[in-house]
């Protein structure tokens, strides 16, 4: 059950070593990535005496490109033959803390082929707050009008992919919209996507301008995300009909 472990952090010093450590020892994990995404805080130096191979942006790209720079790492480490090839791997957002054990119930059905792609149902949070039910809605029913399946949490961002869903998936929308982007582009591959249950707590984004901006945020990128692939699947419909004996 192998697995390497991505996490994309921005000014998560204060969290992001207890995040490591309930991943690192984990029976499994080959490889613990952070990618530092331009912070301005001490996440990058935290996460090195934790043990973690650190990739630094020196500047913010978003949630986007710093996956894409673990899934480079990871091809490194792979070439160096640091990392068994075809492991699955596992995306786990930097603020949950001791609660990212759990993310690790991803692993499994992709590790025993029975999904290509698991996605993290969080519980309700201790905190109160939250409250992007408005992207979190237009993400759901954008979803299910490309691919007819309706996610419950369509903005999770703790995912475990099978080597064939992160080709499936790359490169990802950017940068907030790559929950959904990867959901539907795995999903129009074919392949299979489960929802699993996880005990996980986050930091709860609050009501001030900064979480303000950061809902902005994500509601242009999911539905720059959406408005992509509708397109590219209108133009692909064209081609079709276009290609088709007449
Ligand atoms: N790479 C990258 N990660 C970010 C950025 N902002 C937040 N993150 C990380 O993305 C994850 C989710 O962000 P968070 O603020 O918790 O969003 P929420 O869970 O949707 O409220 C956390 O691990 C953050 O450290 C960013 O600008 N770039
Ligand atoms: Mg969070």
């Amino acid at each position: 059950m192998s697995v390497a472990v991505v996490i994309p952090a921005k000014d998560e010093a204060a969290r992001i070593a207890a995040t490591i450590r309930a991943v690192r020892d984990a029976s499994g994990v080959e490889a613990v990535v952070v990618v530092d995404d331009g912070s301005t805080d001490d996440t990058a130096r935290v996460a090195a005496a934790e043990g973690a191979d650190v990739v630094r942006h020196t500047r913010n790209h978003g949630k986007a490109d710093a996956l894409m720079s673990g899934l480079g790492r990871l091809a490194a480490l792979r070439r160096l033959g640091r990392l068994t090839p075809g492991v699955a791997v596992l995306f786990v957002d930097a603020d949950l803390e001791e609660s990212a054990a759990a993310a690790l119930a991803l692993v499994r059905p992709v590790a025993d082929g029975t999904a290509h792609l698991t996605i993290a149902v969080l519980p309700p949070q201790r905190e109160a707050g939250g409250g992007h039910g408005l992207v979190v809605r237009l993400a759901r029913r954008g979803v299910e009008a490309l691919t007819g399946w309706v996610p419950t949490q369509p903005l999770s961002g703790m995912r475990c992919l099978s080597p064939a869903a992160v080709t499936a998936a790359t490169p990802f929308a950017r940068g907030w919209g790559v929950e959904v982007g990867m959901t539907v582009d795995v999903l129009l591959a074919g392949l299979t996507v489960r929802e699993v249950p996880c005990e996980l707590h986050h930091r709860v984004t609050g009501t001030d301008w900064r979480a303000q901006l950061h809902r902005a945020a994500q509601l242009r990128d999911v539905a720059l995300a959406l408005g992509v692939r509708r397109l590219r699947r209108r133009r692909l419909g064209r081609s079709h009909r276009q290609g088709a004996p007449g």
